[in-house]
Parts: C-alpha cells; sequence; structure tokens
C-alpha cells in the first residue's frame, strides 16, 4: 500500500498542479509560429517531467536521484515556458527575465548531473560539485547583469564566457573529466561525452543569441526565441534523457 502511494505521489503531484500554472491563453492566433512553438515546447517539458519521474521507478537505486533531479529540470522549464508563452503571446515581447529565472535553476541542475552521474558509479570528490556550480553560476550572473544594463553589455558577455570555458575545461580535462575516462563503467563514459558535447555545442546557441541579438542587434526576437524554444528540447529534454539511457542500460545490466 505504501509503496504503491510513494510510486503515485511524484507523478499525481505533478498532474496536480500543472494545470493550474498553465492559464491557456486566450490570444495565441494560428499564424503565431513563434507562439505555437512556446505552447508545444511547454506540453513537451511536461510530458517529460512526468516521463522521467515515473522511470525513477524502473531504475536501479543509484540512478534514482539524477532521474529526479533531470524530471524537475523539465518541470521548472515547464512552469516557466507557460509564463514565457504569456509574455510573448500577450505583448509580442521577448521573455528575457523568465529565461533567465529558469536558466538560474535548471542549468546549476544540470550541471551537478556530471557529478551525480559519477558519483553513482566512482569515489568523486565535492571540488568537483563545487567547480561546476561556481563556473555556471559566474556565467549566468555575469550574463544577467549585462542584459539587465547593470553592468556593461560587454564585459558581461566576456565575463560569462569564461564562467562556461571553466566548465568546459573542467567536463572535458579536469578532474571530472578524467574522473568519467578512467573509472566510469561503459554506458556512464557514453552518456558522460553525449552530454558533456551538448553542453559545448547546444549550449553555445545561448552566447550566441546574447552576441547576435543583444550586443550587435542583427538577429530578431522571432528568430531568436524559435531558436532557444527549439534548442531548449535539446539542451534540456535530450540531455536528461542521454543520463536516461545510461540508467536504463546500466539498471539491466545489474
Ligand atoms: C535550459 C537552458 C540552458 C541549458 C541555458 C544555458 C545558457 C547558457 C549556456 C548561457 C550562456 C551565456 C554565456 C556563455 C555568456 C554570457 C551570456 C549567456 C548567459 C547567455
Amino acid at each position: 500500500m505504501f509503496k504503491i502511494f510513494k510510486k503515485m505521489i511524484l507523478p499525481t503531484s505533478v498532474m496536480a498542479i500543472l494545470p493550474g500554472v498553465a492559464s491557456a491563453s486566450a490570444n495565441l492566433q494560428p499564424t503565431d509560429f513563434v507562439g505555437i512553438s512556446f505552447w508545444v515546447i511547454s506540453m513537451c517539458m511536461v510530458a517529460a517531467t512526468a516521463f522521467f519521474f515515473l522511470e525513477t521507478n524502473n531504475v536501479s537505486g543509484k540512478w534514482k536521484t539524477s532521474l529526479a533531479i533531470g524530471g524537475l529540470v523539465c518541470l521548472v522549464a515547464a512552469v516557466h515556458y507557460f509564463y514565457m508563452r504569456e509574455v510573448w503571446v500577450t505583448t509580442g515581447d521577448t521573455p528575457t527575465v523568465y529565461r533567465y529565472v529558469d536558466w538560474l535553476i535548471t542549468v546549476p541542475l544540470q550541471m551537478i548531473e556530471f557529478y551525480i552521474i559519477l558519483s553513482a558509479v566512482a569515489a568523486v570528490s565535492a571540488g568537483i560539485f563545487w567547480r561546476l556550480l561556481i563556473g555556471t553560476l559566474v556565467m549566468l550572473v555575469a550574463g544577467y547583469m549585462g542584459e539587465a544594463g547593470m553592468i556593461n553589455a560587454w564585459a558581461g558577455f566576456i565575463v560569462g564566457l569564461a564562467g562556461w570555458a571553466y566548465i568546459l575545461y573542467e567536463i572535458f580535462a579536469g578532474e571530472a573529466g578524467k574522473t568519467a575516462a578512467d573509472k566510469a563503467p561503459a554506458a556512464v563514459q557514453t552518456a558522460f561525452n553525449t552530454m558533456r558535447w551538448i553542453v559545448t555545442v547546444g549550449w553555445a546557441i545561448y552566447p550566441l543569441g546574447y552576441f547576435l541579438g543583444y550586443l550587435t542587434g542583427s538577429a530578431d526576437a522571432t528568430s531568436l526565441n524559435v531558436i532557444y524554444n527549439i534548442a531548449d528540447v535539446v539542451n534540456k529534454i535530450a540531455f536528461v534523457a542521454v543520463i536516461w539511457a545510461a540508467a536504463t542500460a546500466s539498471t539491466k545490466k545489474a
């Protein structure tokens, strides 16, 4: 009885909460493809949330934490997508503040996933955790301050890039990268490798958007929002799906 309750509590609470924040906008025009993309992505995030939470029941103990965190990433993103869609549909503005609030929560959680999947298979130092967290915060806070006009826009960009470079160094050549190469089993190595390429190639979209949309003003709000929306599917849902695949493979083997 208790087990069933435990299994149901996460998905049920998610499904109970989400419709409450998903006030359907009455203003969505059939030709507003950016608005439609906001809608589609928010629903993908809801579905992914439910899926990853449910799948925590099907993987072995050491993987449950990483899948639960992956579910949280999608849940937080889903809620922000509802807000962002609303801003876009009602004002036609880019919902920059909501994106940054979303990033401030989801990006550190995603970076911490590197640490958690390694600690599921090897003894790892807490230094990895802190370096990834600090690099992420430097990247996001600098970008935000630059975009909000609190500091020089170029300074924010350059400090933000340095934070990102620091993260990349850690997962490719630093302690995290070395631990994955030396100590992780094949399934985890594959996952780790795909995840760090998502962080390199997929995440490049965001500084590119800052550069083209904000610093040089050569990209318009419509294309930027569509690109961010599609990028988030890869950079969040596919990122967690890679962890899920490793978790499932390693559970079947055990
Ligand atoms: C789900 C959302 C994700 C994965 C967002 C990631 C955002 C970034 C990697 C942002 C990076 C930036 C820089 C590297 C330079 C400064 C400007 C930022 C914050 C856009």
